[in-house]
């Protein structure tokens, strides 16, 4: 009787596909809340911030895609998150960008625990594929904490709020120059 030889047709392991996935997750969720944001905006007449979070938005269904391909790539199988709870309405434009903020430092930190727990695991290949997130997580909290920042520099009173929709909307070569990602 011959041995049946098993050829291994992944490299993934099903933890990491299983964190890969959460991490689809959360980009699925940034996109869909900064579309939520880019749309309150532009409603309320903020086009400058309008045009910079429909801008992020698609920014953000790129990363979810770029796991979705490593994930596939590596053997696993990626999912197509089921994406509820997305917030519609603001108190103001400075609560946008607070938010963003807030949710930047979370996917920071999300990425951080995957990097993690691929080098403990010995996955140099996710590492290595998440130092691009690493690196783009830099540029996109540098943006947010700016955009805070614009809030208090120029103040919200008379044409103050014009005056911060105007400069929100130079943050994403900003970001790039000071970050040095892009
Ligand atoms: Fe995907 O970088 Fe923000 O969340």
């Amino acid at each position: 009787m011959t041995k049946q030889v098993i050829t291994p047709t992944r490299s993934l392991s099903r933890e990491m596909e299983i964190l890969l996935n959460k991490q689809i997750m959360m980009e699925g969720e940034s996109s869909a809340s900064y579309l939520s944001m880019a749309s309150w905006c532009e409603s309320q007449g903020y086009e400058q911030s309008a045009t910079l979070l429909y801008n992020h938005a698609e920014e953000e269904r790129g990363h979810m895609l770029k796991i979705f391909r490593y994930i596939n790539a590596a053997g696993g199988h990626a999912r197509q998150p089921e994406i509820t709870g997305i917030k519609h309405t603001f108190q103001s434009l400075k609560e946008v960008f607070e938010d963003v903020l807030k949710h930047e430092i979370s996917v920071t930190e999300s990425i951080n625990d995957i990097v993690d727990q691929s080098l403990k695991t010995k996955d140099f290949a996710t590492f290595n594929f998440l130092q691009w997130f690493v690196n783009e997580q830099r540029e996109e909290e540098i943006l947010a904490r700016r955009a805070v920042e614009i809030f208090t520099i120029i103040g919200e009173a008379g044409v103050g709020l014009w005056l911060i929709d105007q400069e929100l909307g130079k943050l994403e070569a900003y970001a790039a120059k000071v970050s040095g990602v892009s």
